[in-house]
């Protein structure tokens, strides 16, 4: 910050000028068109002979010009080349949005059939209460924790509605900032890239812990285990709850214990970032039951959650931060402080999407059915793991064992591609994806499977 201000200063032209003489012009501002209508040229380029002052206000240089260009995003900044790139054969790979096998957006049927209820209903467009709708609140706890948890029945949750997982994500970073001053969160390396980015912002310090082994391609569980026990105790341990992205690797049930073990050991809080329930293994409960089992021995958790991708509610940002508490009257005060920091952020959450969520959740009958969309929808991706590892392993004849990519769960396939080998998925093959060499199996079909193998056994094998 202090430096952009700064440098905002020098860029300036008026970087002589009193504080005085930069006030002088800017009254100046307000009467141009009377200081240079003798002139009979454009103020804003025309200075002649009115001194340093004039000059100020003549030249149309920007208070913003310290600004820098900031980069574009490493995940969403890649749709926007996409869109750029008229190739017909091109692919977008990188954001983790689900497409249909003709590779367009899908709505949901039980989004559309709560979208029209919701009309016949005509709701009206009140604000939400800080902490979003309450039966948006009952329902995505429940859903999170199981319905007859016990730390629902004895009011030991603290659930705010947030914009989607990253606004949840980042109210629970304020929370951290504020009450924990100084306590580390850890997160996996790698992680999702937009992590860093919301502790940068909320100020809270973070470390990694080892999680991805490039040699087998799998999880490096030992070194998981032993930096999170070499954590200051007390830290937060962000986990994926299912489906980890970049990787798409997830421990083992019995990993999971271990990994509670340590936490529970040291003291720690552990911090689940839960964005695809139901769609690792295209069952909600299954894709739980990570952050169940921390609840089940006793430990006080948080979770972010999304439905942005399970139920497509992308646009919508409809997500909520629970922290389970170890008393009622601590979740009390948790909850009070996460709406004191949501107030003047952005105030109150959106309504449709959450009316949405209230009525497939609290519906049998489109619960039932958004169960069935959701296996229907991992299990086209499921599909499209499997064509891509065959068209690999029929494609290439050095050897290499491409079994990971069946290994690997959720939406993701993390293909181990470096920089370049990515560079060249794109500017020769036109196939959009994450510089870490993540792609999005969502957004790939069946068609596809063979031009995309194509694409990375040349990149694998001819880039350095
Ligand atoms: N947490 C994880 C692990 C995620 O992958 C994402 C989304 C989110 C939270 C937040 O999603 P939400 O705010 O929409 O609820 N990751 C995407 C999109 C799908 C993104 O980067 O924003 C991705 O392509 O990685």
């Amino acid at each position: 910050m202090a430096s952009s201000v700064l440098s905002l200063a020098s860029a300036t032209p008026s970087a002589s000028l009193s504080s005085h003489e930069i006030s002088k012009g800017k009254l100046n501002l307000g009467s141009t068109s009377l200081c240079f209508s003798k002139e009979k040229t454009n103020p804003f380029i025309k200075t002649k002979s009115f001194g340093r002052v004039s000059m100020v206000v003549a030249s149309n240089v920007s208070r913003f010009e310290g600004i820098t260009m900031a980069p574009p995003d490493p995940i969403l900044g890649v749709s926007e080349a996409f869109k750029a790139d008229n190739h017909e054969l091109k692919l977008n790979l990188g954001v983790g949005a689900y497409r249909t096998e003709e590779l367009q957006p899908y709505v949901l049927n039980v989004v559309k059939k709560a979208d029209q209820l919701l009309l016949e209903k005509g709701e009206n467009r009140e604000y939400l209460p800080i902490e979003g709708l309450a039966a948006f609140n009952k329902v995505t706890a429940e859903l999170l924790l199981g319905a007859d948890n016990p730390v629902i029945k004895q009011q030991k949750v603290a659930t705010v509605q947030g914009l989607s997982g990253t606004g949840s994500l980042r109210l629970a970073a304020a929370l951290i900032e504020r009450y924990f001053p100084g306590a580390k969160v850890l997160i996996s390396s790698p992680t999702w890239g937009n992590h860093k980015n919301i502790f940068n912002d909320a100020r809270v310090p973070w470390s990694e812990y080892r999680y991805y082994d490039p040699k087998t391609v799998g999880l490096d569980f030992e070194g998981m285990i032993s930096d999170i026990k070499a954590a200051p105790e007390g830290s937060f341990i962000l986990l994926h709850g299912c489906a980890h992205n970049p990787t798409g690797i997830d421990p083992t049930p019995e990993q999971w214990e271990k990994i509670a073990d340590v936490i529970q050991e040291k003291n720690h809080i552990p911090f689940f970032d839960i964005a695809y329930q139901g769609f690792a293994s295209g069952s909600l409960d299954a894709d739980a039951s990570s952050v169940r089992m921390f609840v089940a021995r006793g430990m006080e958790v948080v979770a972010a959650q999304s439905y942005s991708k399970n139920l497509g509610l992308y646009a919508e940002r409809i997500g909520a931060i629970n922290v389970v508490c170890s008393s009622p009257d601590a979740a009390a005060r948790v909850k009070s402080q996460l709406k004191r920091i949501a107030r003047p952020m952005y105030s109150n959450p959106p309504v449709h999407g959450a009316r949405i969520v209230a009525n497939v959740v609290g519906d049998p009958t489109l619960f039932k059915e958004w169960n069935e969309e959701m296996e229907m929808m991992a299990g086209r991706i499921k599909n499209v793991r499997q064509k891509l590892y065959d068209s690999l392993s029929s494609k290439d004849k050095s050897g290499k064992d491409w079994s990971f990519v069946l290994k690997q769960i959720g939406m993701f396939s993390f293909t181990g591609l470096n920089k370049a080998q990515c560079d060249n998925m794109t500017n020769k093959w036109h196939v959009y994806m994450t510089k870490d060499g993540r792609i999005s199996l969502a957004g790939l079909s069946l068609a596809k499977c063979e031009y995309l193998a194509d694409a990375i056994i040349d990149s694998y094998h001819n880039v350095s």
